[in-house]
């Protein structure tokens, strides 16, 4: 064939000079992060985008947006130099700064701050990019500040205090065993095509499901029973539950009798839960609690699969979630084949199959050395159960009190303010700070208010080690060289800790060194795994042990599974924080504030994943856009619609208290009637304006992104 034939079907070899790297795709999901396979060109341009057929991830697949790499890479709003703000804040206007100048100036302003403030005065907080974390916690700790933050503090943490606090650690569902999948309010067709693969598998072979949550999505579909709540309702939902299986015996004795705490207080709370209570409370018919219930306890092997975000996004999620997470104790199912199982699971070790000393590594000066990290006051659960690092939610109410200390410099990587509640409030909460600085792809919004802005090139020019929880490794080398004068989040810092000169040998030893500290107790080494590019199976995982906790007890404080939490009976219940999971609607809702419900009468519910979509990441890629046009758009009921005079694709008004945004509707029975739903991070109509700063779980510091109340008015109409 002729070499221009060869070329335009971009096939490799020595004539058309094009060449396969191996690399992982992180645009999305960080336990998800697909194998790639780039064709580079003779330019050293990806033409070609492929899924890596070995990879036990994807094995040769790629979902939208993993197939628009390229629109990712070579985005024209990729930050490309170091740049200082030469404007106003909010502006937008910089001019280019080297490297040097950059680093020296945050340098500069982290040691002026440990200076004149303390080292609790400087933030290092992460947005959702998960890789280089293990670095940058060591950054902020070696540096001397307990204020580590992370995007977990709207995602993951609340989910990790509810399994805590019952159980102590995290247990997670073994679906390839299971007879029975309890799915509560988790969309893995949309949001994990990973574990969806794993479920579908499951039920091709015979399993059952049931399914909780408001809507209908391609998982209820699947479902044997859909469950469907009013959001906000599941603590009512699953308390009533734990009715039925107690009232009708179904529940392991022996378990609860031996290895539980507060069970017969639990029992009294729950007998005013029977299911037609529930049904009033949640929506759920009392026959499908009664089905459910039986149908969860009387499974040989069930599993609870859950989510780290939708039912913890609500002024009452971590008490939902603990009554939803009892359920695996009162029915027998927790440490088991089949269950829930607990392993301790971290960034780089997904689910605990390979030892390492990660923690050591990231948490290299205890807590009892410094400053209490940000949160602790507002929230004192926190620093009880999350010992990874401070609660980020608290951060703009500090930065303009100055209380218990100030904070004067801020270390952002990829932070965001738009996933935020109130981002508005936000931005200007940053006008207290002496320095903020940046590291990010795309010049956002948020970049437009920092000091300086540095350039950070994505997955496919950086290395990157991961460790999925089906046994496999994989430390990635740049396929393409960083784009034009950006560099990887870690190698910032890296260089961060030389000139900052800390005392500090693993910093000093290096990236890679650092990776060998980290991985030393499973054998695995930097060498070997640059000997296998597209990754490897790690070499004897470590074996799933059943029922930990007839050795070890459970990590609680009264070493049992707690239907009582001793936690927060010691720290003095209040409402909401109460010891038994006890079950109070959302803060604004019908029946907590039936005044405002009056002006507001619909439920406001934003962030349901789309399968385009995370967060504000692909919203500039044409190829994912397409695949939504109309956006933004919010999902409206038909009966919703049809009563408010609403036609597809009309231009409405979503109002709260806290102001209005303007946005297409988007009619589909996915939604129930009453609830309005909105995915969030988009800058001309960003839905997280309309919540206010203090709209929080008292327990976890969480905002109530899934249930507020709203209005929906049509633009140009009259609502009849
Ligand atoms: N209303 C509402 N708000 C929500 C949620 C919701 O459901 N509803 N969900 C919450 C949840 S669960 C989460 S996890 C958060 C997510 O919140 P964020 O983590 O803030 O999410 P993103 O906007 O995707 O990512 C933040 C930034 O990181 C940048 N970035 C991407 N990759 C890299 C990288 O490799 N290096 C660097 N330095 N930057 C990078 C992106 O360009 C982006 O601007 O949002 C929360 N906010
Ligand atoms: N495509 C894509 N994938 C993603 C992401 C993304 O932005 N885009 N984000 C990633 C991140 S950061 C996270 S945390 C995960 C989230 O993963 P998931 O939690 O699985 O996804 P969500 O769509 O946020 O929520 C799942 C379901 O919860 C339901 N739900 C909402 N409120 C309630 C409630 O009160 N009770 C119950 N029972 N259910 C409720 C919603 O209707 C939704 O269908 O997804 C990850 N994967
Ligand atoms: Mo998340």
């Amino acid at each position: 064939m002729d070499v221009t034939e060869l070329e335009k079907g971009k096939i490799p070899g020595v004539e058309t000079g094009i060449e396969i790297r191996k690399s992982i795709c992180a645009i999305c999901d960080p336990s998800g992060l697909c194998g790639l396979d780039l064709s580079v060109d003779r330019s050293g341009v990806i033409c070609k985008t492929e899924g890596s057929a070995e990879h036990p991830r994807n094995r040769g697949t790629l979902c939208s947006k993993g197939a628009a790499t390229r629109q990712y890479v070579y985005h024209s709003e990729r930050v490309k130099t170091p740049l200082l703000r030469s404007g106003p804040r909010g502006s937008g206007k910089f001019r280019p700064v080297s490297w040097d100048e950059a680093l020296d100036l945050t340098v500069r302003h982290l040691n002026e701050t440990k200076h004149s403030y303390g080292p609790e005065s400087a933030v290092f907080y992460s947005g959702y990019a998960k890789y280089y974390r293990p670095y940058l916690k060591r950054l902020c700790h070696s540096y001397g500040s307990p204020n580590y933050l992370t995007e977990a503090s709207s995602c993951h943490s609340a989910m990790l205090m509810a399994q805590r606090l019952v159980y102590g650690h995290q247990a997670e569902a073994d679906v390839s065993n299971a007879d029975l999948l309890l799915l509560w309010s988790i969309n893995p067709f949309h949001a994990n095509v990973h574990k969806a693969r794993d479920i579908q598998a499951r039920l091709d072979r015979g399993a059952r499901m049931i399914v909780v949550d408001p809507r209908e999505t391609p998982t209820t579909a699947r479902a044997h029973l859909h469950l469907r709540p009013r959001p906000g309702t599941d603590g009512a939902l699953a308390l009533s539950m734990a009715q039925v299986i107690i009232e009708e015996e179904l529940y392991d004795h022996d378990f609860v009798d031996r290895w539980s705490y507060g069970f017969a207080e639990y029992r009294d709370y729950v007998r005013s839960f029977p299911p037609e209570v529930g049904e009033q409370m949640t929506g759920v018919s009392a026959d499908l609690i009664r089905r459910a219930a039986r149908m969860y306890a009387s499974a040989r092997r069930a599993a609870l699969l859950y989510s780290s975000a939708s039912i913890v996004h609500h002024t009452n999620g971590v008490q939902n979630y603990r009554a939803v997470f009892q359920l695996i104790g009162l029915t027998g199912n927790l440490d088991v084949a089949g269950g829930n199982r607990m392993e301790p699971v971290s960034f780089i070790n997904s689910a605990g199959r390979i030892p390492t000393r990660e923690t050591e590594f990231t948490q290299c000066r205890p807590w009892s050395e410094m400053a209490p990290r940000i949160g602790s006051g507002a929230f004192p659960v926190w620093p009880r159960v999350i010992d990874e690092e401070g609660q980020a939610m608290a951060l703009p109410a500090q930065l303009r009190t100055g209380k218990p200390y100030p904070v004067k410099t801020l270390v952002g990587f990829g932070l965001n303010h738009r996933m935020w509640p109130a981002p508005e409030a936000f931005l200007e909460s940053l006008s207290h700070l002496d320095f903020f600085v940046n590291t990010e792809l795309f010049l956002t919004d948020t970049c437009k208010y920092a000091d300086l802005v540095l350039p950070a090139c994505t997955s496919v020019e950086r290395s990157e080690l991961r460790c999925y929880g089906s046994g496999y490794i994989i430390l990635t080398q740049p396929a393409i060289a960083p784009l034009h004068d950006s560099r990887s989040d870690v190698d910032i810092i890296y260089e961060l800790a030389r000139r900052l000169e800390l005392d500090d040998p693993l910093f000093r030893a290096g990236y890679e060194a650092g990776i060998d500290y980290i991985l030393a107790p499973s054998g695995i080494t930097v060498e070997e795994l640059k000997r296998h590019p597209g990754g490897m199976p790690v070499p004897n995982p470590t074996p799933k042990v059943e029922r930990k906790y007839l050795t070890e007890g459970f990590h609680t404080p009264t070493g049992k599974f707690e239907f009582k939490s001793s936690l927060l009976e010691e720290l003095g219940e209040s409402p909401g924080c109460e010891a038994l999971p006890v079950y109070t609607p959302p803060r604004h809702s019908r029946e907590r504030t039936p005044e405002l419900a009056e002006k507001y009468p619909l439920v406001l519910s934003s962030g349901s994943r789309l399968p385009m979509f995370v967060h504000s990441r692909t919203y500039r890629m044409p190829w994912t856009s397409s695949l939504r046009p109309g956006f933004p758009s919010a999902d409206l009921s038909p009966e919703d619609a049809a009563r408010l005079g609403i036609a597809q694709g009309d231009p409405i008004r979503i109002s709260t208290p806290c102001g209005s945004i303007e946005v297409g509707a988007n009619i589909t029975r996915m939604t129930q009637s009453g609830v309005v739903h909105m995915y969030h991070g988009f800058p001309a109509a960003d839905v997280n304006t309309l919540l206010s700063a203090d709209y929080l779980d008292p327990i976890s510091g969480f905002p109530g992104y899934r249930s507020s109340l709203c209005r929906v008015d049509k633009i140009g109409g009259t609502n009849p």
